[in-house]
């Protein structure tokens, strides 16, 4: 219970620094300045091994650009082809984990969804038996 509240504290915490559109510690993955374990990049996505897996592969696709999407409901019609590159990126990301047989693709959004980096970012999850619902 105290996990989980703490959790949900540093979510809101997170929420009130990044939801403004500062900078967040994914524009020093995607400079490199931060090193990550990349498992795919293009021009326009980048998707890396997450810091803190929930699952033998969990693995971060986020745009490169920003632009405005801290997070998935701040979509705008100019935001669709991004989206699906996302998409397409995140699958890409499982075959190559060797996960597309059963995988899941999660986007936290906003602080009541436990989002704590303010940069639009898929979850990809697999390499094990996954429960549903989540919690
Ligand atoms: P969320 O959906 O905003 O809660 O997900 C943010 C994820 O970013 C979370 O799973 C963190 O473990 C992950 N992460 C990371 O991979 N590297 C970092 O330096 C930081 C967070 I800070």
């Amino acid at each position: 219970v105290h996990a989980k509240s703490d959790e949900e504290a540093a979510a809101k915490v997170a929420a009130a620094y990044a939801d403004s559109g500062g900078p967040t510690i994914f524009d020093k993955i995607i400079s490199k300045e931060i090193p990550s374990t990349i498992i795919y990049e293009d021009e326009k996505v980048l998707a890396f091994r997450d810091i803190n897996p929930q699952a033998p592969v969990h693995v971060l696709v986020i745009p490169k650009l920003r632009d405005g999407l801290t997070q998935l409901g701040k979509a705008e019609p100019r935001h669709e082809d991004i989206l699906g590159h996302l998409f397409y990126a995140a699958k890409i990301v499982a075959e190559k984990e060797g996960i597309l047989d059963g995988f899941r693709v999660v986007i936290n959004n906003g602080p009541t969804a436990c989002q704590s980096v303010y940069h639009l970012h898929l979850h990809v999850l697999g390499g094990r038996q996954l429960k549903w619902p989540p919690g």
